[in-house]
């Protein structure tokens, strides 16, 4: 209940802070993207990770109102980014959904205002939703789904092959994007059933035309053996951390 009443003041006060990831294009280490992963600047406790109050937020429901904050400040932020950079001109960026505010009946108003606000293009937005929160409602989901592709978002599954979506399932989705969770990514250069799982989900994607990002990515080993295996894009330590606003340009013009 406190931490309640703190989130809400928080959000009031402008606690919450985005960090951004970059993804790069796996052949030519070209940031293409930035994942958007928001921190809580708690005026007692310090920088505080999603895992200390998403779970919180998806209980007491504020996670609607964080969500959308997280989605307005991302797309601003991206719009800031075009404006000052020129080499910002074709970033996206990437936002996470939570399962509650997937479920949200005012989601797809939500992105439409916040990419309409900001005067970003429609698709240079992807929102990242993992496959637990498909499964619980597939029929509903794909309404949802097909309703913000319709506004013309990029839309991903994250954590891929952690969750139980049937290939069934895969198939119908209007999705653009695989993440591969990083979990078969940490030995795909040491252990050869990695090597074939994660070339089973490349081959996947590329029967269904999506495009495949590899996450976790922390060593030239595993980014040489991604990239033979044809995934697309990557993203982790290797390439960068997640990191402030003012980091993000940095990025493009390195180059
Ligand atoms: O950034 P970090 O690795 O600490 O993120 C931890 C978890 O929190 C990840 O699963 C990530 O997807 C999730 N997360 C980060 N930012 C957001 C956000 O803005 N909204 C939601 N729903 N989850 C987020
Ligand atoms: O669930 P999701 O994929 O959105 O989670 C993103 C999380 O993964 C973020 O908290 C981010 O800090 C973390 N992350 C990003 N790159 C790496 C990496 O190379 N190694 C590890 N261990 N975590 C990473
Ligand atoms: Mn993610
Ligand atoms: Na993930």
């Amino acid at each position: 209940a406190q931490q309640r009443v703190d989130m809400e003041l928080g959000l009031e006060q402008e606690q919450f802070v985005l960090l951004y990831q970059p993804v790069v294009d796996l052949a030519t280490q070209r940031t293409t993207a930035v994942e958007a992963l928001v921190r809580w600047q708690h005026p007692e406790d310090g920088l505080l990770s999603p895992y200390q109050f998403i779970a919180t937020a998806e209980a007491n429901g504020l996670i609607v109102p964080l969500g959308r904050w997280v989605l307005r400040e991302a797309c601003a932020q991206l719009a800031r980014w075009r404006r000052e950079t020129p080499a910002a001109a074709g970033l996206k960026v990437n936002v996470n959904l939570s399962a509650r505010q997937f479920q949200y009946a005012g989601l797809v108003a939500d992105v439409a205002a916040a990419i309409g606000d900001a005067g970003i293009p429609a698709g240079s937005l992807t929102l990242e939703i993992t496959e637990s929160m498909l499964m619980e409602d597939i029929t509903g989901a794909i309404e949802t789904l097909r309703a913000l592709r319709a506004l013309g978002v990029r839309l991903a599954i994250d954590d891929f092959g952690t969750g139980y979506s049937s290939l069934n399932y895969l198939k119908q989705l209007p999705v653009d994007i695989i993440k591969i969770d990083r979990t078969f990514v940490e030995q795909v250069d040491t252990d050869a059933d990695d090597v074939a799982l994660v070339d089973a989900v490349v081959a996947l994607g590329q029967a269904l035309r999506l495009q495949t990002v590899a996450e976790g990515i922390e060593t030239e080993g595993q980014w040489m053996m991604l990239r033979q295996i044809g995934c697309d894009q990557g993203q982790g330590y290797l390439f960068g951390r997640p990191g402030d606003a003012a980091s993000v340009p940095g990025l493009l013009i390195r180059e």
